[in-house]
């Protein structure tokens, strides 16, 4: 199957990765932590073409968290006030426990990031076990909640086509991949590796890529162009331009919707997501 006739190539699913689990506050002062600062990023992001939400959570003090109280009322939160896909990240910070990790998912998020290997990541190691993915995958599919295999290597490509192989189709029964370009220590974020991991994308399979850093401009067009979706947001990349900081997530979710419809692949909406990913609506 060519890249262009993938399911869902004709219009752009735009997620948003608003906060992540890297950047401190200190740091990046507009960065949305407080469930309220959440909740209206995930608003302002939907208005502007974002159809589904990558979530991590931050404690009082602004810090990564995965209590699973917080985690539950933040996916009520965006429930309430938005309709995008509520995904909820089993990545965490490069801290955070196995057990932690899988408790993400009693928080019954429409879908939750699935990491298919360990990676370097810049100093630190994020470590994800063959046996911990087999358990992801598999609490996934027990409870219904649709996995977006993030993939920062090309090797966890292969492994994914092992796990679906061994384990069998995910929740919903769509396989949706996103490629996590750019991190030092993971794959390059240029068009060479790019066109690598595209063959390796399991067939019929829709893919979405997110670039980190500068790598975040390359990666967004080569997969607009090449019938790909769009993750884009601060967990990735918090400069908009050289020597411009980001002023907000929608700034990006914007821009993103803009390149989309040049690119003659206009952002679908939260319905139309949940359809091309298996989610229930
Ligand atoms: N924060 C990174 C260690 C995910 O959300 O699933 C992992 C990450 C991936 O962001
Ligand atoms: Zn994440």
């Amino acid at each position: 199957m060519s890249a262009t006739s993938r399911p869902g190539a004709q219009g752009t699913l735009i997620t948003v990765a608003p906060t992540g689990a890297e950047h401190r506050k200190e740091d990046v002062p507009n960065l949305p932590v407080t469930l309220g600062e959440l909740v209206k990023t995930a608003q302002d992001c939907e208005r502007v073409g974002a159809s589904m939400i990558h979530i991590h959570i931050r404690d009082d003090d602004a810090r990564p968290t995965l209590d699973l109280a917080r985690l539950r009322e933040t996916v009520a939160a965006v429930r309430e006030h938005t309709r995008l896909v509520v995904q909820l990240s089993t990545g965490g910070a490069v801290t955070d426990s196995e057990e932690d990790r899988l408790a993400v998912l009693d928080a019954l998020p429409d879908s939750a990031s699935c990491t298919m290997g360990t990676v370097n990541f810049g100093t630190d190691v994020f470590l994800n076990r063959w046996e911990f993915i087999v358990e992801l995958h598999t609490r996934m599919q027990d409870r219904g909640i649709v996995p977006e295999y993030e993939i920062f290597d090309l090797g966890q490509l292969t492994s994914l086509h092992r796990l679906l192989d061994r384990h069998g189709p995910p929740a919903g029964g769509r396989v949706h991949v996103d490629l996590v370009m750019g991190v030092p220590g993971g794959m390059a974020g240029d068009l060479e590796t790019f066109a690598a991991a595209l063959r390796l994308i399991p067939e019929g399979a829709t893919f979405s890529a997110t670039g980190v850093g500068r790598a975040s401009i390359p990666v967004l067009l080569a997969s607009l162009s090449a019938g790909g979706h769009v993750r884009v947001g601060m967990e990735d990349t918090t400069t908009y331009a050289k020597g411009e900081r980001v002023k907000d997530n929608a700034q990006l979710v914007a821009r993103a919707s803009g390149l989309a419809r040049i690119a003659q692949r206009p952002p679908i909406g939260p319905e139309e997501s949940r359809v091309l990913l298996g989610v229930a609506s």
